[in-house]
């Protein structure tokens, strides 16, 4: 039977799928995964991290946020030339999206925006598919990147919306989903999910699903990645999720979500082979590669290419599911009355970075 889209699933339902039979799990979401995809491709996408450090905002996981001592090497906005040249050494290496991503909270109408936009047309025009990270976003914004000619746009939920509260004060969730819907409106592409590890429970996992599976459409991507603890930030000292859990949430998400491809993330490090096997068995239909994420190490090459030989697998082609956006000119003009976004801040204390930091 074919696996319906469905956006009214119970978390209950959920809970249901996430805790089967770790065999009978993996078979069902292998069996959804072949419904909709092809199990013998596997989409690599590059980061490129265009801004690094010095973000004003608190998310606990974050090596680049500005409020905790990390080891991190901060950056200031890259030039155009530098982009051209990793993505180049990107599509050289087989990957078909580069995603960019800049330690903001939200993109303001500056110069520096100005820049990214151009950094898009570039790569847009090597003919890979564009995605970008920087934060909160308007709709004019939005509409601004698509002329430009980015394909994607990534913007996580991370988590639930009630422990959400406990990793962020900075910003709201519901400004997550406006930022999605204005990603909409522009006719891109929305990459959406979370992460794994933080301290979550199962049932914060299945909710977060539960939120990705309410939007229509569903995100055509939704990255699981696994926490990557980073000395300094406050989760510097949580365990590493085990891969059993990497496993069960992609094919969670593989079943919830039949139509979207399914991205293992962040973590890969902290795993085997054997470990990211089970996890492409289990509909997982991208991977970040290159030897960095943003600031985290990742896999080499070499190893990738060793295990996509192993296992059969082969880097998906640019646009396989869309159509390459049109560049147009439009993307140079300022708006001249651009909305005001009033992007919330909780500013609530989370217990758990006092505690921690009250100690040293
Ligand atoms: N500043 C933008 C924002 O937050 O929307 C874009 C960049 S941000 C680094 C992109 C995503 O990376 C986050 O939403 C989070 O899901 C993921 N991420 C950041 N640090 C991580 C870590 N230590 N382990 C796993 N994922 C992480
Ligand atoms: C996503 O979900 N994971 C990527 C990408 N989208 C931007 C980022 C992972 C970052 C891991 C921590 C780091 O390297 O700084
Ligand atoms: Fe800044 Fe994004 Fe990191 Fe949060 S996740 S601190 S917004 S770079």
């Amino acid at each position: 039977m074919e696996a319906k889209i469905k956006h009214n699933w119970t978390v209950d339902e959920i809970l249901d799928i996430y805790n089967k039979p770790l065999i009978e799990l993996i078979y069902e979401a292998a069996t959804v995964h072949r419904q909709y995809h092809n199990p013998r491709e596997v989409q690599m996408s590059t980061l490129i991290s265009v801004k690094t450090g010095g973000c004003p905002e608190d998310c606990a996981y974050c090596p680049q946020s500005a409020r905790y001592q990390t080891k991190i090497q901060r950056n200031d906005l890259m030039s155009v030339d530098e982009v051209r040249e990793l993505a180049q050494k990107a599509k050289e290496g087989g990957s078909s999206r580069v995603c960019m991503g800049a330690a903001w909270r939200n993109v303001r109408d500056n110069e520096e925006f100005d820049n990214v936009l151009e950094m898009v047309r570039t790569v847009r025009e090597m003919d890979m598919e564009v995605c970008c990270t920087l934060g909160m976003l308007t709709e004019s914004q939005a509409k601004r990147l698509a002329d430009a000619g980015l394909y994607a746009y990534n913007h996580n939920v991370d988590t639930s919306e009630d422990y959400y509260k406990e990793i962020i004060s900075t910003r709201g969730y519901e400004d997550r989903f406006k930022t999605i819907e204005n990603t909409r409106k522009a006719g891109l592409t929305v990459c959406s999910g979370g992460i794994i590890g933080m301290g979550e429970s199962v049932e914060d996992r299945a909710k977060m699903l539960l939120a990705l599976a309410a939007l229509n459409p569903h995100p055509e991507s939704v990255p699981i990645n696994a926490l990557v603890p980073v000395e300094g930030t406050p989760l510097d000292e949580q365990e590493i999720v085990p891969v059993w859990d990497v496993v069960r949430m992609i094919a969670t998400a593989r079943i919830v979500l039949p139509d979207s491809t399914i991205r293992l993330s962040a973590g890969r490090t902290q795993m085997s082979k054997e470990g990211q096997a089970l996890c492409f068995m289990a509909g997982a239909g991208s991977i970040f590669s290159g030897d960095k994420l943003l600031t985290t190490p990742n896999p080499s090459e070499n190893e990738d290419a060793e295990l996509f030989a192993l296992l059969g697998l082969q880097p998906t082609k640019p646009y396989k599911k869309g159509d390459k956006p049109q560049i147009k000119e439009t993307y140079k003009e300022k708006p001249l009355n651009a909305e005001k976004p009033k992007w919330s801040r909780p500013g609530h204390t989370i217990e758990r970075n006092k505690e921690k930091y009250a100690k040293k």
